[in-house]
């Protein structure tokens, strides 16, 4: 018996993920996944509002192997708080072909930071999803964006599609490069061309330093699997129209999903669907990730 029990609701992983009919381009990376644990090895952190199953690193490099992407963005999850270590431990075992994307807080040093981004970290998350953080005021994430200024990081963020109102003028106030969880959840059982919608299109139009993840048809979609037909016309919008601002990653290990667990391979099968030319599926799974992740060569 582990440490930690996950929670009596949640749903562990495809542990055999069929095998994509898509074939992915060489170099293609999933943008968006986490490494959870093991709990034994990487506590789950005290202040977490879920208890996750472990999924570690070793199943995490096994997926992209058997999937066909060559590389991974290692999302620090809200259960491991703002210890990073085995986000860190990941990309360590890596060698290069994973990045990664810390939790910090706004007191971390120079020196840890430089550690960090040693590391493979190439940016932080700030997360407004109340049923996964305690917010913190806007000016606990301005220090952070000051303190990663000089390393050239960026800053991915998770909120609903009704907190942008809200936020926007926080959000259009930081000088950094902003990539936005999952078209900022949209509600898809409205139009991909209504109102709701086109005020995260306009957002993207405006800022051109905002750049999003066309991810989750899984936690998006009230239609459901296999197809997850509603999403298609909100994620092909955004690849339309910003293919040079777009990551896609598969989510895994699909934290908190509720109802059931997507199978990894019909997520892959998605992404043609989404973006509808090969010179758009090499900016997505590509080109752009290696600008922002590997740009240093
Ligand atoms: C996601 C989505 C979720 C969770 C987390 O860090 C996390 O705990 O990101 C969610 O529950 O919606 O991007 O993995």
């Amino acid at each position: 018996m582990g440490r930690f029990t996950m929670d009596a609701d949640w749903l562990v992983f495809d542990p055999t993920p069929s095998k994509p009919a898509y074939v992915l381009p060489a170099g293609a990376v999933d943008a968006h996944c986490h490494v959870f644990g093991p709990g034994d090895e990487f506590p789950y952190a005290p202040e977490r509002k879920y208890t996750p199953c472990d999924a570690g690193k070793d199943a995490l490099f096994a997926l992209r192997d058997h999937l066909g992407f060559s590389r991974n963005v290692i999302v620090q999850a809200t259960c491991h708080g703002a210890d990073n270590s085995a986000m860190l431990d990941a990309l360590h075992a890596s060698h290069g072909a994973a990045r990664g994307v810390a939790t910090v807080r706004d007191d971390i040093t120079d020196d840890e930071l430089g550690d960090l981004h040693r590391a493979g970290v190439r940016g932080v998350r700030f997360n407004y999803v109340r049923r996964l953080v305690d917010p913190r005021p806007d000016e606990y994430y301005r220090r952070i964006v000051e303190r990663i200024g000089p390393l050239g990081w960026h800053v991915v963020i998770y909120f609903e599609a009704a907190d942008l109102a809200e936020r926007a003028d926080f959000f259009r106030s930081l000088d950094t490069t902003l990539i936005v969880d999952h078209m900022a959840r949209p509600d898809v059982t409205k139009s991909a061309t209504g109102p709701d919608f086109d005020a995260f299109v306009r957002f993207m139009e405006e800022n051109e330093n905002v750049w999003t993840k066309v991810t989750c048809p899984e936690r998006l979609s009230v239609s459901g699997p296999p197809g997850y037909d509603d999403v298609v016309p909100f994620a092909r919008r955004i690849v339309d129209e910003f293919e040079d601002r777009v990551l896609w990653g598969t989510d895994w290990p699909h934290p908190n999903l509720k109802g059931h667990m997507p199978d990894d391979g019909a997520l892959v099968d998605f992404i043609p669907r989404i973006a509808t030319s090969s010179a758009k599926r090499a900016k997505l799974l590509v080109d752009n990730p290696h600008q922002l992740y590997w740009g240093e060569g």
